[in-house]
């Protein structure tokens, strides 16, 4: 039984980091007993962020490091081709390196929604803590875009990009059900957690809204969620 330590969940999701929700689908897809526990210091953990594993008593940060590390042994790509894997890596960094900071950018620092991710990631706490906590929190995740580029572009410019992002990746996908082969791949737990934070994250963002007019899209992150569970 391996410890999948990750923010609470949120907006009806299983996990509303995409890291997270990855790694539970790869856990699901490969068989792996895993337990979720709940937190809220990311701080504290070896590289600052979460999701967090411990297996074998040992704590492995960094959801790419925490699976590399399970499929040696369970090995869920293995029929994969290197032409595969590097069309999978490629669209995997497209989700998390470059879609992934529009999903922060919209949750966190766009005004027209920052009031529903803060009731909903904040909502439950004491009132002192309201004061304090959730505008300490925002001012972290817009230093973190900041220094990542991706805040320093005018918002239509970043709903513009990460539109164009989405367009890519349902004409790549185009009629198949998954995006490297007939199978769910550690990929396609990278891609269906970028894309359904987007889809079902409770944000109505110019993104969602794009998203919503693939319909290869849509389909896919249902295929996902019906193949993996989470
Ligand atoms: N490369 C890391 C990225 C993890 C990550 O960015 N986690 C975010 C939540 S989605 C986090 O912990 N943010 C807290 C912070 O930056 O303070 C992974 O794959 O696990």
């Amino acid at each position: 039984m391996i410890e999948l330590h990750q923010f609470p969940p949120a907006f009806g999701l299983a996990n509303a980091s995409p890291f997270a929700i990855k790694l539970q689908a790869y856990c699901r897809l490969a068989n792996i007993e895993y337990k979720n526990y709940y937190r809220v210091d990311s701080h504290k953990m070896p590289k600052g962020k979460l999701p967090v594993a411990k297996i074998d008593n040992q704590l492995i940060p960094d959801s790419g490091l925490i699976i590399k590390k399970l499929e040696m042994k369970h090995q869920l790509d293995k029929d994969l081709s290197p032409q595969d894997h590097a069309q999978g890596y490629l669209l995997q960094q497209l989700c998390e390196e470059q879609l992934y900071w529009s999903l922060v950018y919209s949750r966190w620092i766009d005004d027209d929604f920052w009031p529903v991710s803060k009731e909903e990631f904040f909502g439950k706490l004491p009132a002192i803590l309201k004061l304090f906590v959730p505008n300490s929190m925002r001012k972290r995740a817009i230093k973190n875009c900041t220094s990542q580029g991706t805040a320093r572009h005018n918002k239509q410019e970043i709903y513009a990009m990460a539109n164009k992002s989405i367009d890519h990746l349902s004409a790549l996908l185009a009629d198949k059900t998954f995006f490297i082969s007939n199978k769910m791949t550690t990929y396609d737990c990278a891609i269906y957690g970028v894309l359904t934070n987007f889809l079902n994250g409770g944000i109505q963002s110019p993104i969602k809204k794009h998203l919503e007019s693939h319909k290869n899209l849509v389909e896919y992150i249902t295929h996902c969620k019906n193949t993996c569970g989470v």
